[in-house]
């Protein structure tokens, strides 16, 4: 009958509308609430035929695994039974509007001390892929890390074929001593930092090591399969190259985004970045060494010269060679050019489902110089050259940590603990890749804790410059904490703002959170100002990080509460007395008052 076609109609579109508010509902159900304890606690570890002890989550080198999928909430309480006090960073995590638990010391917060706990909320937005977690006080990184996995949403999948099996590999340094003592010394006499006694993949060094080859890290692989690995440097202060002997690597994703694939025979990692990559077993069944092997551009020549092998093994009924494959074609440790080529190759998928939104009208540019160089000492009684104590600076500025966190003080209107004028420029312009930059007018820097202001919203475009001061240029990975930036462009030399803007990418350029300054060169990035909060920025080579290689943006709330900073929890960690959180605690590296 015809006046059940309204009706009918009418019921369909209902119908339709029930059905999609249940989808919706059921996507908002889809992210999920996840739990994780992290138990710090010095434990005992015996590699290169020595035994010490270490600070580690949960007793294991590297820590655990966090898995998660994309959206989902992750708690993370972290008790510290350690002696000294520590913090956790979730590298690469936005935290959208959540400063309070991004976890840079005296920078969102102050340490949790021994005997105490904190319980982090890790807010993931619209990560993908693989990053990981780091303490982010001292040089603890060195041993309290481990990779974070987020997979698709439920109902999505990756933008390439599902892999066979999935594995971690999380490249690391090991040192001998206490790494907690060698920094303590490096910084008090102010002279260069000592050097790892060997790297390790998944905490083991591998079998060109001594007291190592019975512990070797082993992949054991199916011929035809094909592995998705997940690899995460948090090696302390060098480049590695990777490259697995006689296979060829699809590189899929770079620091929780996804890439167009690169098909190559090897990568460079620096520390902080992580990367996707998917290979496949087709060879002759066999043993096949991974290695990963320092690569260097500086002039000092102070790096760990040594390789770390795990091996690619393949299951099944066969006589393996006496020793693995060897991947012959690795570059070797100097070889710029390899460096530089591979990260050329990056670029974002930019497909409908994984956009690239690059800013293409910018509102706040920088200009921004990157430098090793030098604080006067009293008495010149440094270890550094004229007895100057070694520092690293960006546009001059050897960054000081406060003695209250940033964002305690921001948010609470403390004054006195940072200024708020980081500079847009360097304060002279000279020629930065020149080989007789030696003079004190470029070489001694300005200590101080200063920090740029945004505005919620704007579009920022930084120039980052290597110089070759104190002839000590090499590339710099600089890491942003609240964001993702596009990578737009790269080049050697100094950067020309004529022709230079002419080469960027605006279509489809790599979106990460690290990214390699190259040596005495170049490299401009992109981003939307729309987290509000305090965002650290900094050099992830530890030695420069603690030699002040950083800054800090603090972006202001927007109009509405959604554009605002959360409100903070009523359990942060105590900054001393000068704290409105109360108790009392001193960094080694803080700024004398
Ligand atoms: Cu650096």
């Amino acid at each position: 009958m015809g006046c059940f076609k309204p009706i009918g109609f009418f019921c369909s579109v209902f119908c339709f509308a029930v059905f999609v508010c249940i989808l919706l509902l059921q996507s908002e159900a889809e992210a999920s609430e996840l739990y994780y304890d992290f138990v710090l606690k010095e434990t005992n570890f015996t590699k290169l035929c020595s035994t010490k002890s270490a600070l580690v989550v949960n007793g294991s080198f590297p820590g655990p695994v966090i898995t998660a999928r994309k959206g989902d909430t992750v708690y993370v309480n972290v008790h510290n039974e350690g002696t000294y006090g520590v913090t956790i960073h979730w590298h690469g995590i936005k935290q959208p509007r959540n400063p309070w638990f991004d976890g840079p010391e005296y920078i969102t917060q102050c340490p949790i001390q021994p005997g105490t706990n904190f319980t982090y909320t890790v807010l993931l937005s619209s990560e993908e892929g693989t990053l990981f977690w780091h303490a982010h006080s001292d040089w603890t990184r060195a041993t309290v890390h481990g990779a974070f996995v987020i997979l698709p949403a439920e109902n999505t999948t990756y933008p390439f074929p599902e892999p066979d099996h999935e594995e971690v590999l999380v490249f690391s340094s090991w040192y001998k001593e206490d790494v907690a003592i060698l920094m303590d010394e490096a910084l008090k006499y102010g002279g260069l930092t000592t050097l790892s006694d060997s790297y390790a993949i998944n905490g083991q060094p591998g079998d060109f090591y001594e007291c190592s080859n019975e512990t070797t890290f082993r992949l054991a692989v199916d011929h035809g399969s094909t592995y998705l690995l997940r690899l995460v440097s948090s090696v302390q202060n060098t480049d590695m190259f990777f490259a697995i002997a006689d296979h060829n690597l699809t590189l899929v994703g770079v620091d929780g985004n996804y890439v167009k694939p690169v098909v190559t025979n090897y990568l460079m990692i620096t520390p902080g970045e992580t990367m996707d990559i998917l290979v496949t077993a087709t060879q002759p069944p066999g043993h096949y060494y991974m290695l990963i092997s320092p690569y260097f551009d500086g002039q000092a020549d102070d790096f760990d010269k040594s390789v770390t092998s795990a091996i690619f093994q393949y299951n099944g009924n066969y006589t393996p060679t006496s020793s693995p494959i060897y991947p012959d074609h690795i570059p070797g440790f100097y070889d710029i050019d390899a460096a530089r080529n591979f990260d050329r190759q990056l670029k974002s998928l930019a497909s409908p489902e994984h956009p690239a939104n690059v800013p293409q009208h910018i509102t706040t540019r920088m200009f921004i110089a990157l430098s090793i160089s030098m604080l006067r000492c009293p008495n010149d009684t440094c270890d550094g050259p004229d007895g100057n104590r070694l520092a690293s600076a960006m546009n001059n500025i050897t960054f000081a940590n406060p003695s209250i966190d940033v964002l305690q003080a921001y948010y609470r209107n403390i004054s006195g603990y940072f200024e708020a004028d980081f500079p847009d420029k360097p304060p002279t312009l000279f020629n930065f890749t020149s080989d007789d930059l030696m003079t004190d007018n470029v070489t001694l820097s300005d200590q101080g804790t200063r920090v740029k202001m945004l505005n919620y919203n704007e579009t920022v475009e930084i120039v980052f410059q290597g110089t070759n001061v104190m002839n000590s240029g090499e590339n710099h990975p600089v890491h942003l904490h609240g964001f993702k930036f596009y990578v737009v462009g790269a080049g050697v030399g100094n950067f020309d703002n004529v022709t230079d803007p002419l080469t960027y990418n605006l279509i489809d350029p790599p979106e990460l959170n690290t990214f390699p300054v190259p040596k005495d060169g170049w490299a401009t990035i992109r981003f939307v100002a729309d987290n509000p909060g305090v965002w650290f920025m900094h050099c992830h080579y530890d030695r420069h990080m603690s030699w002040g290689m950083n800054t800090a943006f603090i972006v202001r709330n927007g109009d509405t509460e959604e554009t605002s900073v959360r409100p903070p929890p009523d359990y942060m960690p105590s900054c001393g007395e000068n704290s409105i959180y109360g108790g009392a605690e001193q960094s080694m590296f803080q700024l004398e008052e």
